[in-house]
């Protein structure tokens, strides 16, 4: 059994959309940030960040349980404990590690940029928050380009697709709200009416 320790968040659905995707079974553990939870000592010693998503897999590899915290390391463990969602031949797994990986390390941070600039900044400056907005979209624009081109980031449904999508469903105003962008709205429908990412993102309650 793996237990999920997570809140509702684009890090923290990473994990429960992929591990929903991989037909695992868990228990849920909900962290109250506003709260704190993330930093009590009992937390600190699951992941001494302070930060989720955490998972501790009892049956980790050779029977020893595991514990492993940072959404994109769940998502390959996960990928390497089923054999799902990363191909075993080496230009497709590749190719689904670069989109991965740009979702993990340019999507992602951005996204989070453009928050901390608009929701904890002690100063809230217009020009600013503008700046990290088309930051984003422009990347956004070049997911949508490629999107025009294959169906899935990496040609087929893959982790690069998961790391991406809760980025996407937490931008989901903005991208309504902006022109164009077809083929990402059109990827971002699609992926979402997948059942385990339906129910991964509900995640926690
Ligand atoms: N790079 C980490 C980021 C984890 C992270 O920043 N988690 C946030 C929620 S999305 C958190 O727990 N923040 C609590 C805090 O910093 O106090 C990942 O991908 O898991």
């Amino acid at each position: 059994m793996i237990d999920l320790y997570t809140a509702g968040t684009g890090n923290g659905r990473r994990a429960s959309i992929m591990l929903e995707e991989c037909g695992l079974s868990y228990n849920v553990h909900k962290i109250d940030l506003a709260k704190g939870d993330q930093k009590t000592p009992q937390f600190l010693k699951l992941n001494p960040l302070g930060a989720i998503p955490v998972i501790v897999d009892a049956d980790g590899p050779g029977g020893k349980p595991v514990t492993l915290s940072q959404s994109g390391a769940i998502v390959l463990y996960l990928a390497d404990k089923t054999g799902k969602f990363l191909p075993t031949d080496k230009a497709k797994r590749a190719t689904a590690l670069q989109w991965f990986m740009h979702a993990s390390t340019d999507v992602a941070p951005a996204s989070t940029g453009l928050f901390l600039v608009t929701n904890a900044a002690p100063d809230k400056v217009a020009s600013i928050q503008a700046y990290f907005e088309t930051r984003l979209l422009n990347i956004f624009r070049g997911n949508d380009q490629r999107l025009g081109e294959v169906e899935y980031l990496a040609g087929d449904y893959s982790i690069a697709d998961i790391a991406f999508y809760p980025v996407v469903l937490a931008r989901k105003d903005l991208i309504d709200k902006t022109d164009g962008l077809t083929n990402l709205k059109r990827w971002a429908a699609k992926v979402g009416a997948r059942p385990g990412v339906a129910k991964g993102a509900k995640v926690p309650a």
